[in-house]
């Protein structure tokens, strides 16, 4: 085994992560909420799961569900009460799991009262809770976009000044040049960690610290607007630090930071092991791919060789210094099934591929929910079905550019985020059985055949492959703390690496299209272990993905 990586326990477990709005619903009210979470903990368990991430469940007027946060020390009504958190907090204890939980400081909703506050006037106490500035020739302070489309300026007319919202006009960002700011978010980590939680997942922790000249920017692709203006602003980790000294160093805890603009060359400055800042991140290289210059409604072509090359570069950029987590979905982005594997004639044998990715890269695997079922991504009709702000926003922008209905619909369905936000598929009843009543978003039409039920029944499901991946990864540690190495760089519908140490080794071959291949590598010395297709002959079929241990 090396001896220069640090073992940690949450380089060993695996996260799953609960969007709980389309979770599982207790009351019949169409959303889901804790006791729905609740009632499944133990299909959780089943599953193999150590920590559960669950997206935010505080009090929020709901504009980007719930990561617009109107009191950070309060349930949602629609969620539950305090009580049902602590029972749920409780219940993921017993079962010998972790939670962590989902927190927004870059910015809060328009609904809290600071920004009630401080919108006011121009000199009262919450004023510097947020960014004010004058316009400039009658038009915003500078020329910065929104993540969800228009200005990241707010025009207010009760002092004549625009607040910054880098999310929606709803979700005004915090002023952490402010220390009250900084001790408000101190006191709300403690509070939680206090309550016994296991840690957090950093919503957007890159873009605390604000470049406060407030330059335009020339920059034209969004993404690069993000990595060079929003992101990685002078003060992050003399902010980040500070939270850790002051806080979060005094329990065991994980934490992990959503990273959007965290670049390979930027990533150990968050999780450098001697910096002592956070555990891991979510970089989201392998998230933007197929974005184009006006951002995921602008797509450009992309495929593996991109993937592959980003995890070549993020493994180059952590080695043995710093850690990352992996995952190829989540609320924000399509459904891994549809965008990397094939969700039709292979959608079971490519979720079971890429399942063995997952588990076999070196970070902690993160998987969202309705992955373990192979849910797919969903496509409605009308855009009225559809809930998204984000989707809603540029529909309205793209439709003004001259683009059709029809052409923006097709790129929602590849690129929407409500792909990722259908209810879970419990069983074939009314609404997956995910409600009793109207779901708050439509069920995708397919929980007919995909759906929890069918593979608890079924030992050869998705659902038990996630399992024996995850039991395979708690017995062999070699697959999380050793070195990993690509064998084959040249196919383009081939991935092969290996992961060994001192002690074992491994090599993983995953084909990564609906072609047959032949690949020849001797592996006289090793037996294969796992692999999502029953026949084992020289030929690789469609989406087979294959784990050979070596014989000791
Ligand atoms: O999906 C994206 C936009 O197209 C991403 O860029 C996403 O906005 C970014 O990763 C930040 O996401 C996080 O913060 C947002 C929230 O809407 C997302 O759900 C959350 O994951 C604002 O809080």
């Amino acid at each position: 085994m090396s001896q220069a990586i640090q073992r940690k326990w949450w380089k060993e477990e695996v996260i799953y992560q609960i969007y709980p709005r389309s979770y599982k619903d207790s009351t019949g009210d169409g959303i889901g909420d804790i006791q729905g979470i609740i009632s499944k903990l133990d299909y959780i368990k089943e599953l193999g799961i150590d920590i559960i991430w669950l997206s935010p469940v505080y009090q929020s007027p709901n504009d980007d569900n719930g990561y617009d946060i109107s009191d950070y020390y309060d349930i949602h009504p629609e969620f539950g009460t305090m009580a049902d958190f602590d029972q749920l907090l409780n219940g993921v204890h017993d079962r010998g799991m972790r939670l962590i939980m989902d927190v927004v400081f870059n910015h809060s909703s328009d609904e809290h009262e600071w920004f009630e506050k401080s919108k006011q006037s121009t000199d009262n106490d919450y004023r510097d809770y947020y960014i004010w500035k004058k316009g400039v020739n009658g038009g915003p302070p500078n020329n910065w976009r929104s993540f969800f489309g228009g200005s990241a300026w707010e025009y207010d007319n009760t002092t004549d000044e625009y607040f910054l919202h880098l999310f929606t006009k709803k979700q005004p960002d915090l002023n952490w040049e402010n220390p009250k700011v900084v001790k408000e978010v101190h006191d709300i980590t403690r509070f939680w960690l206090d309550k016994g939680i296991d840690g957090f997942r950093m919503d957007v922790i890159p873009l605390i610290s604000k470049r406060l000249d407030f330059a335009d920017t020339d920059l034209e692709a969004f993404n690069d607007i993000v990595t060079h203006v929003y992101s990685n602003g002078p003060k992050v980790h003399e902010y980040i630090n500070d939270m850790c000294e002051k806080v979060l160093k005094h329990y065991d805890i994980m934490t992990v930071g959503e990273g959007p603009g965290i670049t390979k060359d930027t990533g150990l400055d968050y999780v450098g092991h001697d910096r002592g800042e956070l555990s891991m991140i979510f970089h989201l290289d392998h998230m933007f791919l197929g974005h184009g210059p006006l951002g995921k409604f602008d797509p450009v072509p992309y495929g593996w060789p991109e993937v592959k090359q980003i995890f070549q570069d993020w493994y180059d950029a952590m080695g043995d210094s710093g850690w990352i987590s992996i995952f190829l979905d989540n609320h924000d982005f399509p459904r891994m099934v549809s965008r990397f594997g094939n969700d039709t004639i292979y959608r079971e044998q490519s979720a079971k591929m890429l399942a063995i990715l997952i588990m076999t890269m070196r970070g902690t695997p993160c998987i969202y929910q309705g992955t373990e079922l192979g849910m797919t991504n969903v496509q409605f009709d009308n855009i009225s079905d559809y809930r998204d702000v984000e989707t809603h926003n540029y529909h309205k922008e793209f439709i003004s550019r001259g683009v059709s209905d029809a052409d923006f619909l097709s790129r929602v369905h590849e690129h929407g985020r409500d792909n990722a936000r259908t209810p879970i598929q419990w069983n074939s009843d009314i609404n997956a059985g995910f409600s009793a009543g109207k779901p708050w978003i439509i069920a995708n039409p397919n929980y007919k055949t995909i759906h929890a039920q069918e593979c608890l029944d079924n030992k050869d499901s998705i659902f038990y492959f996630y399992k024996n991946l995850m039991d395979l990864r708690k017995q062999e540690k070699t697959l999380v703390y050793g070195e990993w190495q690509v064998i084959e760089q040249e196919s383009q519908d081939l991935y092969v690496y290996r992961r060994w140490d001192d002690c074992d080794s491994f090599y993983i071959l995953l084909n990564h299209s609906d072609h047959h291949h032949i690949y020849n590598l001797d592996l006289s010395e090793h037996n294969l272990i796992l692999s999502n297709n029953s026949e084992h002959t020289d030929i690789l079929i469609p989406w087979e993905g294959r784990i050979y241990k070596r014989i000791n």
